[in-house]
């Protein structure tokens, strides 16, 4: 029996557990692999001091032809990511819908391990470009690994899997020079996007800010395909998966984007890294849209249609558990590189449909993971081993870990005590009765491209169109044939002419004369970031600028009024280390203003005493700090003279708190006081901060 079905009630750590053997914390003597001891790992064996290296130096060749083996192939996709464990936990018993056993017991705490990604950069590209994000999560269980492999949109580009190598060719850098490396913004990929239509509903989910997460935490996961539960007695329900962050969906602008993929490209992984090792652990809730297999043919577009969404005001999403994400990798090679997902790692109780997306898929991952890990027991690497028990007669191949013993490895056998046998509670497949001619042809149902992508047009709110729409003038203003531009505009016609009209006012193509269809007006409000969560500061970094002369009672005031919210508050100066306060006292910097930027924070607040705002105001960096929050809609506070730092920098007149003033005063989500009203500002800085930007400033003016 495996370690987790005898300990149900310690199941979250079964992972963890077994991870525990394979850990290994370098201790002791300097050996060779071999554990032969070394007592110098700096010079290599010579002939004499000035002579030729010796090849019998089996240290030094084992040192080096290790080093020279340390790398694998990375993902072809998704190479780069960041990965954390965690545990899942079923709200309710879903036993109605499905036989999966980490569905249905609500006391089960089953291990997860999460891999975050984007997909079309190499490994060491920045995280902050515009892009999908993977959501891959590996699920434990006591059945089985289930693995559910989503991104941080609902759909995808194409309907067919044959088509993926086409879409990832056009995507990637391209072939030629490999340029440009993590961008959409080139001919290859909007070249393919007019001439596939099929693409246009996910190249505006691309376009919009759902491509620019804040964080791997502030961000949805889909499971894209419809798939299936399929219940004890057999019987099966159409689902769609989704993960819901607790902290709300929210993004970076553009140029703060490109600004942060240049001072701190880890951004994204450092923020899951950081907020794990604060206990600040990320949680996403589990929700599940659920068609009973009556309703297949109820849409107006084709359930296995990988481009289209079930509206949640159609179907709403059930939210059936909760997860955390609790505790960071030990190795990033070893776990978060090493990790294989694969759609077919599915449990009894989770079936496939006929998407082909979807079967693609399910060749696919396998297929490359022999590739990538190197051969057919990736499945024994430490982080991909199932906590239940595995038994079969497969065996061999490279890097073959375990030691099987006895002497039959074949199906049916009696000399090994017919063992390994056929146990209870198989996986047994959806029994679908299938029937038709071999084609090769995408189904009538699968051919209306653009009512959707209108949908999601149609449902963002005035500042999420205004991005997308200037999404779509950078990206085809990078565009260096005319042909590509003017294609893609003729099939954005059919998905709204106004939004046809303002791209193509924008990068030198003549705006259709007329609409291609009309708008059919409908939306769905649960496609706007403008209506998640909108009421946590949890966990949101907050610069506050001060100098020498601050006033460090205000700042600690400050500073606790955040903490008491989960906020975190970074005292960044001139200078690193202490500052001298306004009372003669000290005060630590957290970090020296230059080895930071505001675009790597959440909002900027500028202290109070004299000493300090006069040596901000006239620094250059600290103005633009300022003005640099401002134009990327951020809160901006200031406090007693720390108002003055504000009326330096280059923003638009504000109203800003005068001598005398008793409260707060906040103009355009710039919050001041002087004297009394610091109260007053605490709670209005956290009131806008919870709203995570001011989308309804005037920025454009801005020098920043
Ligand atoms: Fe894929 C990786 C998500 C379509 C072939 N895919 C990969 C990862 C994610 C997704 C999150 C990274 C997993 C990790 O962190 O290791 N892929 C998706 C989604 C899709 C999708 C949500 C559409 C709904 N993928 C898709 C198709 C194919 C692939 C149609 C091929 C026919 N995907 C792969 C792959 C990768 C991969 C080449 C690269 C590395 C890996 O699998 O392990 O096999």
């Amino acid at each position: 029996m495996s370690d987790i079905s005898r300990d149900r009630a310690d199941a979250g750590d079964a992972k963890d557990r077994q991870l525990q053997e394979r850990r290994d914390d370098s201790a002791g003597a300097l050996t060779t692999n071999t554990g032969v001891r070394v007592d110098d790992t700096d010079n290599s064996l010579t002939v004499g001091e000035r002579g030729p290296t010796l090849l019998e130096d089996f240290h030094f060749r084992e040192k080096i032809t290790h080093f020279d083996h340390e790398r694998i192939p990375e993902r072809v996709v998704h190479a780069r990511g960041a990965g954390a464990y965690g545990h899942f936990q079923v709200y309710e018993s879903l036993s109605r819908y499905t036989r999966a056993d980490f569905l249905c017991d609500p006391g089960l705490r089953t291990p997860v391990f999460v891999r975050f990604s984007t997909v079309a950069g190499s490994r060491g590209s920045a995280d902050t470009v515009r892009d999908v994000r993977g959501f891959a999560t590996k699920f434990y269980t006591r059945e089985g690994n289930y693995d559910l492999v989503g991104n941080n949109m609902p759909v995808f580009f194409i309907q067919d899997g044959i088509k993926f190598p086409d879409f990832v060719h056009a995507v990637k850098p391209e072939p030629d020079n490999e340029i440009p490396q993590a961008q959409s913004a080139h001919d290859t990929l909007w070249d393919f996007v007019g001439l596939q239509p099929e693409t246009l509903h996910m190249m505006m989910w691309l376009m919009s800010d759902r491509a620019v997460p804040r964080s791997y935490r502030m961000m949805q996961g889909f499971g894209v395909h419809t798939f299936r539960l399929v219940n004890a007695r057999g019987e099966g329900t159409f689902v769609k998966f989704h993960w819901k962050p607790l902290l709300g969906t929210h993004s970076l602008v553009w140029d703060e984007t490109q600004k942060i993929a240049g001072k701190d490209p880890d951004y994204n992984r450092r923020d899951l890294w950081d907020a794990i090792e604060r206990g600040q652990y990320p949680e996403y809730e589990l929700g599940m849209q659920l068609v009973p297999e009556s309703d297949e043919f109820a849409f107006d577009f084709d359930l296995l249609d990988a481009t289209k969404i079930i509206p949640e005001e159609v179907v709403p999403v059930t939210p059936v558990g909760r997860m955390v994400l609790d505790r960071n990798p030990d190795n990033f090679f070893a776990e978060t590189e090493q990790v294989a997902f694969h759609t077919a790692h599915v449990v009894p109780g989770i079936d496939f449909t006929n998407d082909p997306l979807l079967q693609a898929r399910n060749f696919s991952y396998l297929d490359t993971q022999l590739i990538r890990l190197g051969g057919p027991n990736f499945q024994q690497i430490p982080v991909n081993r199932p906590v239940a028990e595995v038994s079969n007669n497969q065996r061999d191949g490279y890097g073959q870990q375990k030691v099987h013993r006895g002497r039959t490895s074949y199906f049916p056998n009696s000399l090994g005590a017919g063992c390994p046998f056929l146990g209870e509670g198989p996986y047994t497949h959806y029994q679908e009765k299938v029937e038709g001619a071999t084609i090769r042809r995408r189904s009538e149902s699968f051919k209306e491209h653009y009512s959707q992508a209108t949908l999601f047009l149609n449902s963002l709110a005035g500042w999420e169109r205004e991005h997308l729409v200037a999404a779509f003038r950078f990206e085809l203003g990078k565009c260096e044939e005319l042909t590509v531009r003017e294609r893609v505009v003729e099939r954005l016609n059919h998905v709204d002419h106004a939004l046809a009209v303002e791209v193509a006012q924008g990068i030198g193509v003549t705006p259709p004369a007329q609409e291609a269809v009309p708008n059919h007006g409908r939306s769905s409000p649960a496609l706007s970031q403008a209506n998640t969560v909108l009421d946590s500061v949890h966990s949101r970094q907050i610069a506050l600028l001060a100098a020498d002369g601050a006033d460090a009672g205000g700042v600690d005031r400050f500073r606790a009024a955040m903490a008491e919210h989960g906020a975190l508050v970074e005292v960044l100066a001139p200078h690193d280390g202490a500052l001298t306060t306004e009372d003669g006292g000290a005060l630590a910097a957290d970090r020296a203003m230059n080895t930071m930027a505001s675009v790597l924070y959440d909002a900027v607040v500028v202290a109070g005493g004299g000493g300090s705002a006069a040596t901000l105001a006239a620094d250059g960096l600290a103005l633009h700090f300022v003005a640099e929050a401002f134009k990327h809609a951020k809160p901006v506070a200031a406090i007693d003279e720390g108002v003055d730092v504000l009326t330096r920098a280059p923003l638009p007149p504000l109203r800003t708190a005068r001598p005398g003033d008793t409260g707060a005063v906040v103009d355009q989500g710039v919050v001041t006081c002087r004297g009394a009203g610091a109260a007053e500002l605490y709670a209005e800085f956290r009131r806008i901060l919870a709203g995570h930007r001011v989308w309804d400033r005037e920025v454009a003016s801005v020098p920043a």
